[in-house]
């Protein structure tokens, strides 16, 4: 489908436009937002008036320093940016409800009936008016060139990517700019030949496979500038569940514990790989006469380790278990979920 229907949208030089924005006298200056104001710890951004010095995210606060003595080096204020991230996707939501958010500054919207340009027009205007902040926007038929087109005219930007457009821009455009391609894989592509999206786009595809693996379809199909990917709205929390019905009916608690156990390695493993953390733990039994009983753990400090879900279900069993009663079911259940694109989340992220 050819029609711009989708939004890119990355807040410009974030944490450190937040700080210029509340202290004016750092308007327009070289601006380090980092993990700590000595000499320890990385830069998580920079103004970009600290950018022309050099300075980028991850360089060690030592190094920046180094780059621009006099630059304002400021500790991290994560709360006062996450609610900032809150307003921003405020301002979104009155646009559509399919937005999709990337990280704490950054977001797909698809405003699918509407007129697209129009739409990240007024966005940008209500970014600037209500948060008196700039935002980089791409409009574009599809996720992959509205990214690429944020990316463009950075800061302030407005790019709309068209099929022409596409046409046009695409084919001289250097590998590492497609999705997913890091230094490493674009050494190793640069070592076959290919340097551009026209030179993946034409090459084959098991020359391609060497470097990229499964990925290799896909990415011949970015540098056409294919991409079939929806904008998927974050989904309402949901809850994952195992249980299961006894061979034998037991009493035997440690029996029940090994169950529990293993559910929670289970549940694990499907709240680590989309990298979800669950608030609440709950444990549910069926005794042999049938009777049901059901518990639930919820906690400030989220999490998905097995250990975890382990932990809360094992104390929770402890006071479900009733004398004289064999259970013939049990199930262990987790929910309460904080996403990954939570501004908390994301800030987990950063940290590990
Ligand atoms: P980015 O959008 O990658 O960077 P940015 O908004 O600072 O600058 P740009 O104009 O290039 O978009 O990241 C958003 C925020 O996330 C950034 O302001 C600080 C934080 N961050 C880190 O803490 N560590 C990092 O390594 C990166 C890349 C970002
Ligand atoms: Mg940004």
């Amino acid at each position: 489908m050819s029609e711009l229907h989708v939004i890119h949208i990355d807040m410009d030089a974030f944490f450190a436009a937040v700080e210029q924005r509340d202290k004016p006298h750092l308007k327009d200056q070289p601006v380090v937002v980092g993990g700590s104001s000595q000499s320890r710890g990385v830069v998580s951004t920079a103004s970009y008036e600290a950018r022309k010095f050099g300075i980028h995210s991850a360089m060690s606060i030592i190094e920046a320093r180094r780059l621009c003595p006099d630059a304002v080096f400021l500790p991290v204020d994560m709360n006062k940016y996450k609610k900032v991230s809150v307003q921003l996707r405020r301002i979104f939501s009155r646009y559509t409800n399919l937005v999709e958010p990337l990280s704490i500054d950054e977001a797909f919207l698809d405003v699918q009936g509407q007129d697209a340009v129009e739409v990240a027009r007024s966005l940008k205007a209500a970014i600037k008016g209500e948060l008196l902040l700039t935002a980089s926007v791409g409009v574009s038929y599809n996720k992959f060139l509205a990214k690429l087109g944020s990316d463009m005219d950075k800061p302030d930007g407005f790019t709309v990517i068209t099929v022409d457009r596409a046409q046009e821009l695409l084919p001289s455009l250097p590998v590492r700019k497609i999705w997913g391609i890091g230094p490493k894989s674009e050494i190793e592509l640069n070592r076959l030949g290919l340097y551009t999206f026209a030179d993946i786009a034409t090459a084959d595809v098991l020359l391609l496979q060497k470097v990229l693996g499964k990925r290799a379809h896909e990415v011949k199909l970015l540098a056409r500038g294919i991409d079939q990917r929806p904008v998927e709205p974050n989904q309402a929390a949901k809850s994952f569940g195992e249980e299961t019905t006894l061979n034998h009916d037991t009493g035997d608690q440690d029996i029940l514990l090994h169950y529990l156990q293993d559910f929670a390695k289970a549940l694990s493993e499907r709240l680590q790989v989309p990298s979800i953390k669950a608030k609440t733990v709950t444990v549910k039994i069926k005794f042999d006469d049938f009777s049901e009983c059901s518990r639930s753990k919820t906690t400030q400090d989220p999490g998905n380790t097995a250990e975890y879900i382990y932990t809360a279900a094992s104390r929770l069993l402890e006071t479900m278990i009733k004398e004289g009663h064999r259970v013939r079911l049990i199930g262990l259940q987790v929910s309460g979920f904080l996403m990954p694109d939570e501004p908390e989340q994301i800030w987990f992220d950063f940290l590990h």
